[in-house]
């Protein structure tokens, strides 16, 4: 017997829709969406000839892969954004190259464009954004690569780890919007974020310090993440606190979303700048820059999410109307 199938086309797809829905499946809570934006390094000149074709990075990808992420959120389940109460950018460290390794270039540009051109496209990103949301909520951690290399210790920052180069963006991130009343930039001292979404606490911090998970690139150890989790959320729950539910980290460059026992989600984000000299240097031979966002409401704590693989926007130039490229001024 030959089955016809009930799915054909478009016109038969959306007849076969109108005949099963069930208006009270709709769940019109509210929600939030949530993008971890970790490891975009920029200021940092990935060599297209190094690195033997795999990748590319100047500010010009930059502008391309940031105005593709940009343009992702602002489209991102655009028939349910009545239900969208806001964004929530957690700007997880790493966001410049710094100077840390190879310090005499050309990988790393010197740290006064490092800093000003992440500040404008971080500027413009968010200036977009808010035209399509209600809410702009911009969460703040700096990363290794943001330190500064004059202290004794050129390791990562023990402690003042908010005495950073990206610090230094955050505070002129704060200054430019504090009279907009659509954006809110939050930058705590602690090398942690807390914060909460529809209901669920979230834990963030770039993954180099404080909670570790892994070194970049090679391993990711669940059952030292699954301790850590419990570590710090005992904590909480002695003093009458909900516990975390979602964990956000950048760091090892290394996409990854799993559950802990507790059922807590960790989400690790990928990077935006992809393989580079120092990547490759290590073995890593394959570039997948990817950035990681999902929706949350009060039921879900991580509900459908989108990883966005930024490499498909460099050779599309239109991205620059988005992130104008920077070019290297100084006013
Ligand atoms: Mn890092």
């Amino acid at each position: 017997m030959k089955i016809e199938p009930i799915i054909l086309n478009e016109k038969a797809t959306k007849a076969y829709l109108k005949a099963i829905a069930k208006p009270s499946l709709h769940d019109t809570t509210s929600r939030s969406v949530v993008i971890a934006l970790t490891d975009l390094h920029f200021g940092t000149n990935v060599d297209e000839a190094e690195l033997g074709g795999k990748n590319k990075f100047n500010w010009t990808i930059g502008a391309r892969r940031f105005g593709f992420i940009m343009e992702q959120l602002q489209t991102y389940k655009v028939e349910e954004r009545n239900l969208h109460e806001e964004i929530v950018l957690l700007l997880g460290g790493d966001l410049i190259g710094g100077i840390i390794h190879n310090q005499e270039g050309p990988d790393y540009d010197p740290i006064t464009p490092q800093v000003c051109g992440a500040m404008s496209y971080f500027i413009q990103g968010l200036s977009h954004l808010k035209a399509f949301y209600p809410k702009v909520r911009v969460v703040c951690q700096p990363g290794n690569h943001g330190r500064m290399m004059h202290k004794a210790s050129k390791d990562r920052a023990m402690s003042q780890k908010y005495d950073s180069y990206e610090n230094i963006i955050f505070f002129a991130l704060a200054q430019v919007f504090k009279n907009d009343p659509k954006i809110e930039i939050i930058v705590p001292k602690t090398p942690y974020a807390d914060v909460t979404v529809q209901g669920h606490r979230l834990f963030m911090s770039h993954g180099d310090t404080v909670f570790i998970t892994g070194n970049p690139g090679k391993s990711i150890n669940t059952e030292s993440i699954d301790k850590q989790v419990l570590r710090t959320n005992a904590d909480e729950v002695k003093n009458g606190r909900k516990p975390f539910e979602v964990f956000v980290f950048g760091h090892v460059h290394q996409a990854a979303h799993f559950q802990v026992t507790s059922g807590a989600h960790i989400i690790i984000n990928g990077s935006m700048i992809g393989t580079d000299s120092f990547a490759q240097a290590v073995g890593i031979m394959t570039n997948n820059p990817v950035q990681v966002m999902w929706e949350m409401n009060s039921k879900f704590a991580v509900g459908d999410n989108r990883w966005l693989s930024v490499s498909k926007a460099d050779h599309e130039q239109r991205y620059e109307k988005i992130i104008k490229p920077y070019n290297y001024e100084l006013a």
